[in-house]
């Protein structure tokens, strides 16, 4: 068995959600905040038997896009100033970590 981690941005958090649930995996959404940016994601918990791991991230990938943001940076002009500039980071499609679980029940 193991667990999926997905982190996902929240735009996509529907359309993932919905897919997870019409391809028949159960999934547990969190409400996350990446830490560069501290803006708020998505963060999905899926276990699953081993072979079907990679149609779960299939399934995520398929409805997970790369996005661009914005971050503010500050330049320094020595003694005459700082400048506020944005700079561009892309995020995303999805952050996904799978890790091994060593028991699972539902009692
Ligand atoms: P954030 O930490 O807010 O990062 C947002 C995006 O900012 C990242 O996109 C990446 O493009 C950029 N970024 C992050 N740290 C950076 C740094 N030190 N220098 C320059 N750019 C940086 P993604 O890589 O697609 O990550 C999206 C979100 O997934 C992250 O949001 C975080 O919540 C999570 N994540 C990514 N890698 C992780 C990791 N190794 N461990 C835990 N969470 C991770």
């Amino acid at each position: 068995m193991k667990l999926i981690y997905a982190i996902v941005n929240n735009d996509d958090a529907h359309a993932v959600s919905s897919a997870l649930t019409k391809a028949g995996y159960q999934a547990t959404k969190l409400a996350s905040t990446g830490g560069f940016l501290m803006a708020g994601n998505t963060t999905f918990l899926i276990c699953s038997d081993d072979e079907k791991v990679n149609d779960i991230i299939e399934v995520i990938k398929n409805h997970s896009h790369k996005r661009k943001q914005y971050v503010s940076s500050v330049a320094s002009y020595g003694e005459s100033g700082y400048a506020s500039m944005p700079a561009e980071v892309f995020v995303g499609g999805a952050t996904i970590f799978v890790t091994n679980v060593e028991r699972f029940e539902k009692v």
